[in-house]
């Protein structure tokens, strides 16, 4: 039962039971994103006193030196889920490789990886505009007890068990799916607490918004040339509005409650875009599944493409159905 003013406490342990693998363990990792995204974002909201609290690089008062935002967001999402011992394996945008985390040992029974995006768009910060956290869950698939393999994380994205984001925008939000439909969380800042603020949240099957990083315009493949002029033509809906705010969370989140297509395609210098597979392109194409939309690589379902290397890059097309079908068919001439 979804009632509007329910936390996210009360939402989860309330659908423990409808979790298809339903033990307790997905919850608490639920749990531990929600707790480190409150700690980051407490950190992210005070980026803009960086200069008078201390640079970057340089020591703060307590003798610690200040870490970037990237990096001490990938720190705090490790180390909560490592210390609460709930995962067996993490992967980020920001490591080289995955960790395996006490998988040594026999009796550690833990059966999810996580793979993260800690810190999307950070190069937003710097001018106050919204960043997020993307996440996406896997059961292992190599025996309980053993040390996870790359394996376990190189899954097809329709293996996810969850997935979500945290966009520190004008509020904080942590939206997710644990493959039953995306639910959207809002924090009150003051009491700390996320309440259900977007239930059942919902792509509309068409939109008038398209966004894309116009400036690679012309190293696009002739496809998104010609969908992108569609999109300018003066005919029945269109011209649609353009709008890109180089933040992948946020130009999502805008189009999933406003219905509107974002578009990361390959380019002559860069084939496969810009985007990676496991820690974006998957967890957002899990959720626009979801939600009533779709996400593809112009041609195929990025949900059944067999990744090959932790940090494979993709070309990324997510968003309302119609416009995302309509672009496929761009591609396709
Ligand atoms: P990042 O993982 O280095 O932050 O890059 C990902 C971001 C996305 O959030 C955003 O949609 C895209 O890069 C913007 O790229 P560009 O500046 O090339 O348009
Ligand atoms: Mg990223």
């Amino acid at each position: 039962m979804i009632s509007k003013n329910q936390t996210l406490g009360e939402f989860i342990i309330e659908n423990q039971a409808s979790f298809r693998y339903s033990s307790g363990e997905l919850s608490r990792l639920i749990n531990s994103i929600r707790l480190a995204a409150k700690v980051v974002n407490h950190e992210v909201n005070k980026a803009g006193l960086v200069d008078i609290i201390g640079n970057i690089g340089e020591t703060n008062i307590q003798g610690e030196s200040q870490q970037k935002l990237d990096v001490y967001a990938n720190d705090k999402f490790i180390q909560t889920l490592i210390n609460r011992n709930i995962i067996c394996g993490i992967a980020s945008e920001e490591e080289d490789n995955f960790i395996a985390i006490n998988s040594q040992d026999e009796n550690h029974q833990n059966k999810y990886v996580v793979l993260i995006d800690p810190l999307d768009g950070s190069s937003n910060i710097d001018v106050n505009v919204s960043v997020g956290t993307i996440f996406s869950v896997y059961r292992r698939i190599t025996e309980l007890g053993t040390p996870v393999t790359q394996e376990d994380f190189l899954q097809k994205g329709n293996q996810q068990v969850a997935a979500g984001y945290v966009i520190y925008g004008t509020s904080t939000m942590l939206v997710y799916t644990t493959g039953d439909g995306v639910n959207g969380f809002t924090l009150n800042p003051a009491i700390g607490s996320y309440y259900l603020s977007h239930p059942n949240m919902q792509f509309p099957e068409d939109g008038q918004i398209y966004s894309v990083n116009e400036g690679n315009y012309i190293h696009f493949p002739q496809g998104v040339k010609n969908y992108i002029k569609y999109c300018q033509k003066e005919e029945g809906n269109r011209p649609y509005t353009s709008r890109y705010i180089g933040s992948l969370v946020s130009d999502f989140h805008r189009n999933m409650i406003k219905g509107g297509i974002y578009l990361y395609p390959g380019n002559s210098k860069n084939p496969n875009g810009k985007l990676r597979l496991l820690y974006e392109c998957n967890p957002m194409a899990f959720l626009a599944e979801q939600a009533n939309g779709k996400a593809s690589d112009g041609f195929t379902r990025i949900l059944d493409i067999k990744p090959t290397e932790l940090h494979q890059r993709v070309p990324f097309f997510c968003g309302s159905k119609n416009m995302v079908e309509k672009a496929e068919e761009f591609m396709k001439h």
